[in-house]
């Protein structure tokens, strides 16, 4: 993971937040992360979809007899929509919004990638129909994950003056970190076309030369040994009829590191990497560590779509070039949790790998309920909540799809209207939502509390509609003790913590009177329904039956071989 160091801002919170003095010497470190990145709260846009802030670069003519903007999925039942074209949202759009992304308490946004697409919407593969998946007959590449350029943007993102180096430079004056959506495994639909596209399973260069052409073969088709323009693909197909990039040939690792390394270089902050279980892990590891080399410590997280620990476990270990993963063993969890009222907290527990775990550092997951290739969470306002509560205080990097702070379009799934235009309008409303006002609630809190940001997380008491749980962050003469209450059910509910409990005088972060407790002494508190409290002790761990399992917890954090 990358080395250790403290972000300037995380300083001056922790100056101003936390006690420093009378901290004996040799005060043992209780993190569980130093990641930088990890002080950050990650919101999601699908860049499309999100605002069009400027008309201008929309593209509306585009792709002639296979045009490009505004093309809706047919079959539609009554007041419901779905999109497979253009929409003309652009970094002028998020920019624009910033303020509203950082006010809510988030402080970097997660973009769909910027790399240029195809100009023509894609005529080959399963037409697209109400709710079908892998279907992909009639859609353009809006979403991003089609390159055909990956050293140039897609023109239907930048303004003037707003390339993406100064979209990034503007994101960071507002006090957001960008991170960018990288693809290596694929480009873009590369065969079935009934008639052969331009761009469509074509790769160029820096310098606009054509470097890689699957020429509408199906991959079986494909002759590497004598067909230069084959080389950059596998002969056997992947997903659906994308284009499957040979992750063995040194030539497309250089051509990926090449331009990813651009991007960084124009102030991507941290990369989310697509289909990262598509390609070897060999392949990773020479990349993060070539990224790496130019930008130390550069965070990264890959999309292994799959449920199993133990098969995206092995991305986050050194040798696989120390890349954190989305957490969707634990996504399949809160889910099951929070779609459903009746649930039981304890579902949780067992996806969370604090000791022992398949993950190199558990506290470095990204963490989320659902994004653009799922459905959406399909919970009560009340339900999403609940998962904020939950995803902003428990351990992890809590990423939110753009228009969950509203509920919108909950429950729905790609060409359902999972990817729909949010919008200026539902922004400008959004603080009408009760969902909404209590994200920014919790999120701000994470952003002004580095143990819930960064701390090693203890579990005192998962059970029904309550958790219960610490977080402690304490390094040098830093410290802070976080308890954490968690209420999902519809009536107010008592908690009586006793187990580890530090005494001292522990404040109410989110409103209400402190609590002093006596050696040996308990804490009692109610918690509203679909409520949360976080109670603060900032002194330095002193109990001692705390001390050790929190030492417990230190040394057993993370996987075992590593
Ligand atoms: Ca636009
Ligand atoms: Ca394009
Ligand atoms: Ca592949």
């Amino acid at each position: 993971m990358p080395k250790p160091r403290l972000l300037p801002a995380l300083v001056a919170t922790l100056a101003c937040g936390l006690a420093h003095a009378a901290t004996p010497a040799g005060t043992p470190d209780f993190v569980g992360t130093d990641a930088p990145f990890a002080a950050n709260a990650i919101y999601f846009v699908l860049t499309d979809r999100f605002v069009n802030g400027d008309p201008s670069n929309d593209q509306r003519d585009q792709g002639g007899a296979h045009r490009t903007f505004d093309i809706p999925v047919p079959g539609a039942p009554p007041g419901e929509s779905a999109n497979i074209g253009y929409l003309g949202g652009d970094f002028k759009g998020v920019l624009d919004n910033a303020s509203y992304i950082r006010g809510m308490g988030f402080g970097a946004v997660w973009i769909t990638p910027i790399v240029d697409n195809p100009d023509e919407a894609f005529t080959g593969g399963d037409p697209v129909t109400w709710g079908s998946k892998f279907t992909d007959r009639g859609k353009t590449g809006f979403h991003g994950y089609w390159g055909v350029n990956f050293y140039k943007l897609d023109e239907h993102l930048p303004s003037k003056n707003l390339d993406f180096r100064q979209f990034t430079a503007a994101m960071h004056q507002a006090g957001l970190k960008v991170v960018q959506d990288i693809v290596a495994n694929h480009g873009s639909p590369a065969f079935s076309m009934p008639v052969r596209q331009p761009q469509f399973g074509q790769i160029f260069d820096k310098d606009g030369k054509l470097i890689a052409d699957q020429q509408n073969l199906p991959p079986y088709k494909l002759d590497p040994i004598r067909n230069p323009l084959h080389r950059f693909y596998h002969a056997y197909d992947d997903l659906v009829q994308l284009s499957n990039n040979d992750d063995q040939n040194p030539a497309v690792l250089d051509y990926f590191v090449g331009a990813y390394e651009q991007w960084a270089d124009q102030g991507a902050d941290a990369f989310r990497i697509d289909t990262i279980s598509h390609m070897s892990t060999a392949f990773w590891k020479q990349f993060a560590v070539r990224i790496r080399a130019k930008h130390p410590g550069f965070f990264m997280f890959g999309e292994a779509f799959d449920y199993s620990p133990d098969n995206i476990g092995q991305y986050t270990w050194p040798s696989s070039g120390s890349i954190s993963v989305l957490d969707f063993p634990l996504r399949g969890r809160i889910a099951d949790v929070f779609e459903h009222p009746g649930s039981d907290y304890a579902q949780l527990l067992d996806r969370l790998y604090l000791t022992n775990g398949p993950y190199q550092n558990p506290y470095e997951l990204v963490t989320f309920y659902d994004n653009h290739d799922m459905a959406r969470l399909n919970a009560s306002d009340s339900g999403f909540i609940d998962a904020n509560n939950w995803l902003f205080t428990a351990r992890g990097i809590p990423a939110i799809y753009y228009g969950s702070e509203t509920g919108f379009e909950r429950g729905k799934a790609e060409h359902q209207g999972n990817r729909n235009y949010y919008g200026q309008q539902r922004i400008d409303a959004a603080s009408k939502s009760p969902i909404y006002r209590q994200l920014k609630r919790i999120a701000q809190l994470r952003e002004n509390t580095p143990a819930l940001q960064r701390g090693l997380m203890l579990p005192l008491h998962f059970a029904g509609n309550q958790a219960a749980f610490y977080r402690v962050y304490q390094k040098g003469d830093m410290h802070q003790i976080a308890l954490v209450l968690l209420n999902k059910g519809d009536a107010t509910a008592e908690f009586d913590i006793a187990d580890y409990l530090q005494p001292g005088r522990w404040t109410p972060a989110l409103g209400g009177s402190a609590i002093d407790v006596a050696e040996h002494g308990r804490l009692r508190t109610s918690v509203p329904a679909h409520d949360v409290q976080v109670y603060l002790l900032d002194a330095a761990v002193k109990r001692v039956d705390l001390l050790a399992e929190l030492t417990r917890l230190m040394q057993e954090r993370g996987h075992p071989e590593h």
